[in-house]
């Protein structure tokens, strides 16, 4: 019997029955996060980043990370036991292409392909993200996703996933949040490459849209199926008249930027009028913009909390966490955040209902898309007690956010699936190992994975759901 209440089975049993029956359940991960085995690929800008002191909390590197490329079969089976319809990874970029473009890197390749064929033969699909953060070194010297040369180096990569693994993988992201490439690591230095140039974010933000493009267009080439990305939305709430227009400025940069690029307007005017004190926006040409807007197959939703922010408190404006940080809206008026509790161990705050109100806003934006929830967790500080991990604030967390995501299926929005962030506790980036998002336990000096209440949550509630 799993180490659940009666109530908690009581609700898993509502909401299963709820869930339709072609609606993805899976879990995601990442390739830096996850892998572990620097040496055996080429450098990522996260492998330089995390080099240099004090860019990582507790000075956590790449390895061994969850050592996932020597113990991928475990994981795999970590999934199944799960009972998932699908997984959610990312391939390193210089894991295939040392130097991101050039010669391929084939036992590289060769590792993905073992994981892709070992989750066919375990009936999960594979859901293959082609970009979440780990640029080739490489590339960054010439300039990384400002660089004009950045789509075409993109296109490359593409092109060598899609010859080798089209046939097999269910569902493709390009890009995965790109908001958090181009602002938190151009414009702000909380992440990789650490730039902390509003004018570079801003052109990043474009060169990722147009990398995403000429992605697009490989991958129809080589009649890939299902093909989208994934963009961390969100919900901003003003508490007051004074922080109105610093939301609306914060949703173009987060939000309507990148949805209305996507369904062919463009730059949004009040991001073009803001963002002048930083870039003429010269980089921008008609053709890249008809190409970004080409159909998508399906839009990823990242959604972790609203972003509530009021008007500034006697200290000026205040960033409280990941993502919480005024350099990476670049424009903004001086404003505070302030969410509201519960906050996860991220600062971020609780919030199932602004997943709803997200979802209603990018139907709107960009119609006739399906979406999926292809990240959603919280970080919370587990306790182990005689070995075992009973995480009821995450497993409330995930319920509250599954139940958000059926509500807004049944009120219309066409919502096909939920990927729960993330499979195994990692390297949370910046935070190294200090936030845990796993449904599993990764004992970082043994490797050992321990399943949490919230892996039995999602185990029982993908038994008792209709397949
Ligand atoms: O760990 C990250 C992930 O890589 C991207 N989305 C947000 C997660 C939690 O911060």
């Amino acid at each position: 019997m799993p180490p659940l209440s009666k109530s908690v089975l009581d609700s898993i049993d509502e909401l299963a029955h709820r869930i339709p029956r072609n609606f993805l359940i899976g879990a995601a991960t990442s390739s830096w996060q996850i892998e572990g085995s620097s040496t055996t690929r080429g450098r990522s800008i996260w492998d330089d980043f995390s080099a240099v002191h004090g860019n990582i909390r507790d000075g956590a590197m790449a390895d061994p990370a969850c050592d996932h490329i020597n113990r991928w079969e475990e994981d795999l089976n970590l999934l199944s036991w799960l009972g998932v319809d699908s997984y959610r990874f990312s391939v390193s970029w210089p894991r295939v292409l040392t130097h991101g473009v050039g010669e391929n890197n084939d036992s590289g390749l060769a590792f993905y392909d073992r994981l892709i064929d070992g989750l066919l033969s375990r009936h999960i699909e594979p859901v293959l993200t082609i970009y979440h953060w780990d640029l080739p070194s490489a590339l960054e010297t010439k300039g990384g996703w400002n660089w004009d040369g950045i789509g075409d180096a993109f296109a490359e990569y593409t092109e060598v996933l899609a010859k080798k693994f089209s046939d097999r993988v269910s569902m493709w992201a390009t890009l995965n949040e790109p908001w958090c490439s181009a602002f938190l690591g151009y414009a702000d230095k909380f992440m990789a490459p650490g730039k902390g140039d509003p004018a570079a974010g801003f052109e990043a933000a474009y060169r990722l849209l147009v990398g995403h493009a000429k992605s697009v267009e490989v991958l129809r080439q080589y009649n890939a199926k299902d093909v989208g990305l994934a963009l961390n939305l969100t919900t901003f709430i003003a508490e007051d008249e004074g922080a109105k227009a610093a939301a609306h400025h914060m949703d173009g940069i987060m939000n309507r930027l990148w949805l209305d690029l996507l369904a062919g307007r463009g730059v949004p005017s009040d991001i073009m009028e803001n963002s002048r004190q930083f870039t003429d926006w010269s980089f921008i040409n008609d053709s890249d913009l008809a190409a970004i807007s080409r159909p998508i197959d399906w839009l990823g939703i990242n959604y972790y909390n609203p972003q509530r922010i009021a008007s500034p408190n006697d200290d000026g404006a205040v960033g409280v966490g990941n993502g919480q940080r005024i350099d990476a809206f670049p424009g903004t008026p001086p404003i505070t955040f302030a969410p509201k509790g519960p906050l996860t161990e991220m600062g971020w705050e609780v919030d199932a209902a602004s997943l709803i109100t997200t979802l209603v806003a990018t139907q709107e934006r960009l119609p006739n898309i399906p979406l999926y929830i292809t990240e959603n967790g919280g970080a919370f500080p587990d306790l182990i007690v005689n070995g075992s991990i009973d995480d009821q604030d995450r497993l409330n967390y995930y319920a509250s956010h599954i139940d958000a995501a059926l509500i807004a299926k049944e009120r219309g929005i066409d919502v096909r699936g939920y990927f729960a962030w993330s499979l195994l506790d990692n390297l949370e980036w910046a935070e190294g190992w200090t936030k845990r998002f796993g449904l599993f336990h990764v004992d970082r000096a043994t490797q050992e994975r321990t399943a949490k209440s919230s892996a039995y949550f999602f185990r029982e509630l993908n038994a008792r759901r209709s397949k």
